[in-house]
């Protein structure tokens, strides 16, 4: 790899070839900013660990296991919809738009939208954000596929993501969300990250957000307890990167997986549950952390929604909404907005 070709304040540059270039933070910026989260969340009481941190390199390959596992309807359910989008999106596009994907991971469900786009244009844009390296690969596997394709990455969490791109260039954008990731923030994190998507939106550009919806507590619970432990391994798999980042002594074996559906609350719960009353090690949050049997660490919210408060949400920050597609049981939706 050609390493450091430029650096600015926060990111390092990489070009791999002419059609391929991603960013990055400094690596000891992102671990100081890992092992202080983790001092803190781990502190607090109830005990959690934000969801951001499943996605290393392993948790990465674990979530794009359970993308296809027979209960995990989601991924399949939302690759559906977009087969639909192939003749409807194009309605709201022209030749100039580039695309922004946040969360894009494996960059699977991108394809449908990128053949969408390389049909309407001779040179397309993908602004990749993910906090997680396996971007690399992702777009390296996408040009493989796309001779039109051009790929700038940016390594970072979402806020460091948009951020980085609000000044990049005066190009119109069409933002992709998809999976519901939107759902691991709570009611009031989610209408402030809309608020900065609003705010960073030039007019013209195009937000398409896909969103889990309330159905049955079996399917949902059934979707987040799979019958291979995919899910599981996937929970737990985030002790095994705090032990080998962070020096921590977690002994897997001490914890189970622990997954629920709240009714109330309209999100499956995720934790990890202590088995025994233990002490845990890590030191580099310079953290001695005391557990008790049954104790639960809380490591996700999935939040579903009813089509009313999808609405109210996107219009309450003052999206104008174009767009709503539903697969044929009502199971995940796709909306698209614009900023007006
Ligand atoms: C990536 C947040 C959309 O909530 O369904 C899957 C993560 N966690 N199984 C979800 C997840 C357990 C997933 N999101």
């Amino acid at each position: 790899m050609n390493d450091t070709i430029q650096k600015n304040l926060q990111y390092k540059k990489y070009i791999l070839d002419s059609k391929l270039q991603y960013f990055k933070p400094h690596s000891s910026a992102v671990e100081k900013t890992f092992a202080e989260e983790i001092s803190y969340s781990l502190s607090q009481d109830p005990k959690f660990i934000s969801p951001k941190f499943f996605y290393d390199k392993k948790g990465s390959d674990l979530f794009e296991k359970i993308c296809s596992l027979p209960e995990y309807y989601p991924t399949r359910t939302e690759i559906s919809i977009l087969e639909k989008l192939q003749s409807e999106l194009p309605n709201f596009l022209d030749d100039t738009f580039q695309l922004v994907e946040l969360g894009s991971g494996a960059s699977v469900k991108t394809r449908l939208v990128l053949d969408i786009f390389t049909k309407l244009q001779t040179k397309t844009e993908y602004f990749p954000i993910d906090i997680s390296e396996i971007l690399t690969e992702s777009s390296e596997l996408l040009l493989k596929d796309y001779d039109s394709l051009h790929i700038t990455g940016i390594i970072d969490t979402y806020e460091g993501g948009l951020e980085f791109l609000k000044n990049y260039d005066d190009k119109k954008n069409l933002i992709l969300f998809l999976g519901s990731s939107f759902g691991n923030f709570t009611p009031d994190e989610g209408r402030k990250f809309l608020q900065t998507i609003h705010s960073m939106m030039k007019p013209g550009d195009l937000f398409l957000i896909g969103l889990d919806l309330v159905k049955d507590k079996q399917i949902l619970e059934s979707a987040y307890n799979d019958s291979q432990g995919v899910t599981s391994e996937f929970n737990l798999n985030v002790l095994s990167r705090i032990n080998d980042e962070l020096d921590a002594d977690f002994n897997l074996n001490d914890f189970s997986h622990y997954s629920v559906y709240n009714s109330k609350d309209q999100r499956i719960e995720m934790y990890l549950k202590s088995l025994v009353n233990q002490s845990v090690v890590i030191s580099k949050s310079n953290l001695l952390l005391n557990l008790l049997k049954d104790e639960l660490i809380h490591t996700e919210h999935s939040h579903k929604y009813g089509l009313d408060q999808i609405h109210n949400l996107l219009n309450d920050v003052k999206f104008e909404i174009k767009h709503t597609w539903l697969d044929d049981n009502n199971y995940f939706s796709l909306t698209l907005v614009s900023k007006n």
